[in-house]
């Protein structure tokens, strides 16, 4: 850690705007971070960073960072409290709505992002401490369709599967634009090496001429929204010419005569022209992928928030499993985590308590949330504790958000910077940032050798900031989960090591139940700050989930070099972790361990999902969408671009290009409106209206128009006037567009219009 001294350092640490986390050096003067390099030590990014990592300074120091804890005043206004009376107030706040409706009423939403990913175990303290049952987070606007999916496929949600792009023969991006969205390491050095390769071939399906298809040799240029069709022509195609793998599929997997049916007879020809796709275009990528020795294959926000989203997710992984590209060397293989991206949901409620709408992975559909609240139901939400998210301006229907929070009895936000979300909440905390604070990746999504940093802080505390972990130690020491001499003799363990502490540990968890549920918050208190290095007590949570992980995954903990009896390989694990800031590979797998991974009892595949037959049956009768004559286009409000990254970055200088976030519009559309390259227009939808300027573009279909996401940001100027900045995309989009079974988003199908503005 830096001392605040004038001297130039460089630390190890990770870019923090998006999923991939990559490791980066920073070097710092004071407080600012002045320069940024990729870091050649990290396993993973080994060195490859994107533009937007060299800029995280803007997220560091952004102007509005908060700095103290606010209090909402009956006109609105905020007024800045001290720590105490905050935690003291939030806490009774709280207390109070438990006592009155039950602590099932109180929601948490968050906990996490892009990088932020350290506190999830302390906010599950605050959750139990408060009898919490529900919760979301963006995972259920955008993936949990899939993970259920991966459910019904492998036997359990957190059946997570790794494309192996580095050794695929043909690889496939589905609605998925890596060039810039990225989602896993060193991507676009990954795909230039495929385009370059004679060997191998990629296929991309996307609406848009992407930066990714044009390395694609198979680029096929869908309708939007049309992707179940095709998805669905190149099943059949497969089965009508014979291309399944039989031999592999008898072996591994129930329900192939059932696929053979259902896909025999589908019409080709009419489904490649309802997805708008040339058949001949569709037969070729089709058999090249048949034919190839490896199939990866990366699906995302494209199909995953557009019609059909959850039978778009099925009819993906048909295709890699129907030719047998599963369990093997360039294929699709079941992963390791410290900790899951999917839990399923274990014990917590199965539906949600207002409308009955079915939970995945243990997480309310976002866009199901505010029904939740804006209703006089008896079991709706009273309380909401939002943490390290934005739902106000990240989540569909903007405004049903801004009146739900407004509905609630009481809301705390917890955050970096003074968000569209914080405005509308009772208390606000402002946290340390991920660069003031001991942080971990969580998205190590990879296989065979799966990766793990925890980032050391490179600065202290942002003065009256305090980081998460701190901050749910204090809400549940405020809740009376323990007395703070109760664990006195754990913290007397920890000063004469781990191997004393570890037995001390397990012995108070068995003598003091109710300890288990604040679990993390104990380790925190006592191994965090009696043992471990300075600004690594956030990391006391990692202990318990090092021996969890070596419990369940020893051989492959064995093979990444850490060996022994299963509490040793947890020690060897952890100790790791904390002396490797540039981070490690945890685990090392053969690809037959996917097979170890499935949860399916006798290990093989089931092809059929049953809840959506119907809806595939339903895909022959709809036509192809004539769109409504009020609104002609089609809007992908959220496109991932070079000047994105989420709502992270608030302060619009961090843009080199695109400051406006423009309007992509065809070259056809655009004259047919009268729209010129940098025209102002006016975007129209049901749920709203908003104006930005036009790209004329020869990469967008016509029909089809694109807005970026992560901007329309509230952020004041040097003389503190505040200020938007381009289009804030759920100001557009409504609740009710969703899909019928995940409840996940249809963002990239807005029904819309341009108008030029005078
Ligand atoms: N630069 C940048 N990178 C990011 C982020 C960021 O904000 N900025 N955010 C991160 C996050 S949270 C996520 S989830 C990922 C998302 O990563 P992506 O899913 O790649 O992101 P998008 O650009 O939203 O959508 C992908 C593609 O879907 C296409 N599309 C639109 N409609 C359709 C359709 O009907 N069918 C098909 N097949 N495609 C369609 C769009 O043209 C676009 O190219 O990106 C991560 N990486
Ligand atoms: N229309 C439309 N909407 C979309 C999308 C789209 O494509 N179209 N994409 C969606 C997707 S895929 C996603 S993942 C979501 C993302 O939306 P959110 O889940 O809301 O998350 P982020 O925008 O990543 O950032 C969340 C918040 O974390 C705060 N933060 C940063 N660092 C810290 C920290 O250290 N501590 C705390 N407490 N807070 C911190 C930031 O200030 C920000 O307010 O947006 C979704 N919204
Ligand atoms: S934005 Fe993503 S890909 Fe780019 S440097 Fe940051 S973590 Fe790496
Ligand atoms: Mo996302």
């Amino acid at each position: 850690m830096t001392s605040e001294t004038d001297q130039p350092e460089w630390h190890k640490t990770a870019c923090v705007l998006c999923s991939i986390n990559c490791g980066i050096e920073v070097k710092t003067e004071g407080r600012e971070i002045v320069r940024v390099r990729g870091d050649k030590s990290h396993p993973a990014s080994k060195g490859y960073t994107c533009e937007k990592g060299l800029r995280v300074n803007f997220y560091q120091n952004a102007r509005d960072r908060l700095t103290s804890p606010l209090r909402r005043k009956d006109d609105g206004t905020f007024e800045e409290i001290d720590w105490d009376t905050a935690i003291r107030e939030i806490a009774a706040g709280f207390t109070q709505v438990k006592e009155q409706y039950g602590g099932q009423s109180i929601m948490y939403y968050g906990g996490g992002g892009q990088g932020n990913h350290l506190l999830g175990g302390y906010s599950a303290a605050t959750q139990a401490a408060l009898g919490m049952q529900y919760k979301s987070n963006a995972l259920a606007q955008e993936k949990t369709g899939e993970f259920w999916v991966d459910g019904q496929l492998f036997g359990a949600a957190r059946c997570h599967t790794a494309p192996d792009f580095h050794h695929a023969e043909v690889s496939m991006f589905v609605g998925k634009n890596v060039w810039h969205s990225h989602g896993f390491p060193r991507a676009r050095v990954t795909i230039k090496e495929i385009a370059k390769d004679p060997d191998r071939a990629m296929i991309v399906i996307d609406p848009r001429r992407t930066e990714t298809a044009d390395l694609a040799d198979y680029f096929l240029q869908v309708r939007p929204g049309g992707d179940a069709f095709l998805l669905t022509a190149m099943l059949a195609i497969l089965v009508q010419e014979d291309l399944l793998n039989d031999e592999w599929l008898a072996d591994h997997a129930h329900g192939v005569d059932e696929i053979k049916e259902l896909f025999g007879s589908v019409d080709v020809t009419a489904f490649c022209a309802k997805a708008d796709v040339d058949e001949d275009l569709v037969r070729a990528a089709t058999r090249r992928l048949a034919e190839a020795s490896s199939v990866a294959i990366l699906e995302d926000l494209g199909i995953q928030m557009a019609p059909h989203s959850t039978l778009n997710s099925w009819l993906e992984k048909l295709i890699y499993l129907v030719t047998g590209n599963f369990a093997k060397q360039g294929g699709m293989n079941l992963h390791t985590a410290i900790t899951a991206i999917s839990s399923g949901g274990g014990g917590k409620p199965k539906e949600s308590p207002v409308q009955g709408e079915r939970i995945l992975s243990g997480l309310i559909a976002c866009n199901h949330v505010p029904d939740e609240i804006l209703t006089d139901h008896e079991d709706r939400f009273r309380a909401m504790l939002i943490e390290s998210a934005n739902p106000v301006h990240s989540l569909a229907g903007s405004q049903k958000w801004r009146d739900a929070l407004d509905a609630l009895d009481f809301a705390v936000c917890i955050d970096v910077a003074m968000t569209e979300t914080a405005r509308r909440c009772d208390y606000v905390l402002p946290a340390a940032s991920q660069y003031e604070k001991a942080e971990c990746t969580f998205f190590t999504l990879e296989f065979p050798e799966n990766d793990f940093q925890l980032r050391h802080p490179v600065f202290e505390p942002l003065e009256g900031t305090l980081p998460e972990p701190e901050i749910h130690a204090r809400l549940v020491k405020e809740l009376g989960m323990f007395g703070d001499e109760e664990l006195e003799p754990l913290r007397e363990a920890a000063r004469q090591g781990r191997p004393a502490f570890a037995e001390a540990f397990f012995g108070a968890m068995a003598e003091s139940p109710h300890l288990n549920p604040v679990i993390s918050v104990v380790l925190y208190e006592t191994l965090g700050k009696e043992h471990l290095p300075d600004g690594l007590a956030p990391a006391a949570a990692l202990w318990g989930l090092a021996h969890r992980f070596a419990a369940a995954n020893g051989p492959s903990l064995a093979r990444a070099g850490y060996d022994g009896e299963t509490l040793e390989q947890g020690e060897k694990l952890f100790q790791a972790i904390i002396d490797n800031p540039q981070g490690i590979i945890f685990s090392v797998d053969p690809y037959e361990q996917t097979w170890e991974r499935m949860v399916h009892p006798d290990q093989k595949i089931s092809l059929v999902v049953d809840e959506l037959l119907p809806e595939l049956a339903g895909l022959e009768a709809e036509a192809a969408a004539t769109p409504p004559a009020e609104y002609p286009l089609v809007l992908s409000a959220g496109e991932r671009r070079s000047s994105t990254a989420n709502t992270i970055m608030r302060d619009p200088e961090w843009r080199k290009k695109d400051r406006d976030g423009a309007l992509r519009i065809s070259i056809e559309d655009a004259s047919a409106l009268g729209v010129e390259d940098g025209s102002r227009v006016r975007v129209v939808t049901r749920a709203g209206q908003a104006e930005t300027v036009a790209e004329v573009s020869d990469t967008m279909r016509s029909g089809h128009i694109s807005l970026p996401n992560g901007f329309g940001l509230d952020y004041p100027d040097e003389v503190g006037e505040h200020k938007m900045h381009g289009i804030a995309p759920n100001e557009l989009t409504s609740i009710d567009d969703r899909d019928w079974f995940a409840g996940t988003p249809h963002h990239k199908h807005v029904p819309a219009r341009v108008e030029v503005v005078a």
